[in-house]
């Protein structure tokens, strides 16, 4: 375990939001209907591993941001939280460095996991060190047990790249066999509408009928589609949740993002 100090405990559940009648018969087995929003907001850090072997073995279900260094695997997990500093984001790839494991759960019950892990294809790491992260990461993919899904960040300035699809062969037999998948299309403030769309054909293509979405830490683009998607993986039985409202308060002023 590090000694990185723990995020603010979620809030209490006295300040919990009202279940809507409706929303309470939707979620019959949550104490109180819960927003996929909300229930992001409650993330807090749990480990810090540089290794397969020092990661805690789970039975919770887990998901993990994959992709290129600097495609913003980092900044999204603060953004779907709403969390500025948990996952450490920088404008110099390779932040980074370890599998970062985060607790997703109300009033400190653990219901799911999100794992921020270094991004590859960043030149500057020695060769060496390529290659033990690269062994690393594909022993996570294939081996971790409690892995329910891969949130795969892209650039689309950049697209897939051959790492990626160096990827996407390591995860198929998992994916065929019922793993989660989703394409994050990243910084889409950094495209036209137009640009956008594009994106989006080209990267379901390559995805093969997998799930892609725009996202924007900067625009808060496609934060409540991928919260909402994250839930219902992770709740796939009983756990309906309620609608999120649509005028959310942030809860910290948002991040100065300079890529
Ligand atoms: N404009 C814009 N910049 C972004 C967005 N998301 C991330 N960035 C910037 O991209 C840079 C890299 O972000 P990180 O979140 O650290 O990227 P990462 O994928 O975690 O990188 P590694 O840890 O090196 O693998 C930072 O300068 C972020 O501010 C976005 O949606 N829009
Ligand atoms: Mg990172």
């Amino acid at each position: 375990m590090s000694s990185r100090p723990h995020v603010r405990a979620p809030a209490s559940p006295a300040k919990a939001p009202k279940a809507t009648p409706a929303a309470a018969l939707a979620a019959p087995n949550t104490p109180a209907a819960v927003t996929p929003m909300g229930w992001m907001h409650t993330a807090r850090f749990l480990t810090t591993a540089a290794q397969l072997h020092h990661l805690p073995a789970m039975d919770t279900p887990e998901i993990a941001f994959v992709g290129r260094s600097n495609a913003g695997k980092s900044t999204c997990i603060n953004t779907l939280t709403q969390k500025k500093q948990l996952a450490f984001a920088s404008k110099k790839p390779g932040r980074t460095q370890h599998i970062n494991l985060f607790a997703l759960g109300k009033q400190g019950i653990t219901d799911a996991v999100l794992a921020d892990l270094p991004g590859y294809g960043y030149a500057a790491v020695a060769k060496m060190d390529k290659l033990r992260w690269q062994q690393v990461m594909a022993n996570y993919l294939v081996s971790r047990e409690n892995l329910k899904g891969i949130v795969m960040m892209c650039d689309p300035r950049h697209g897939l790249t051959e790492l990626d699809d160096i990827l996407l062969e390591v995860i198929r037999p998992r994916v065929e066999e019922g793993l989660k998948f989703l394409i994050i299309l990243t910084k889409a403030d950094k495209l036209t509408r137009a640009e956008q769309a594009k994106a989006l054909s080209i990267a379901r293509l390559q995805a093969g009928g997998g799930e892609v979405k725009l996202f924007s830490a900067l625009k808060k683009q496609g934060v409540d589609e991928v919260a909402q998607l994250l839930w219902d993986w992770t709740h796939p039985a009983g756990g309906a949740a309620a609608p999120a409202p649509s005028t959310e308060p942030p809860e910290e002023e948002p991040e100065a993002l300079d890529e």
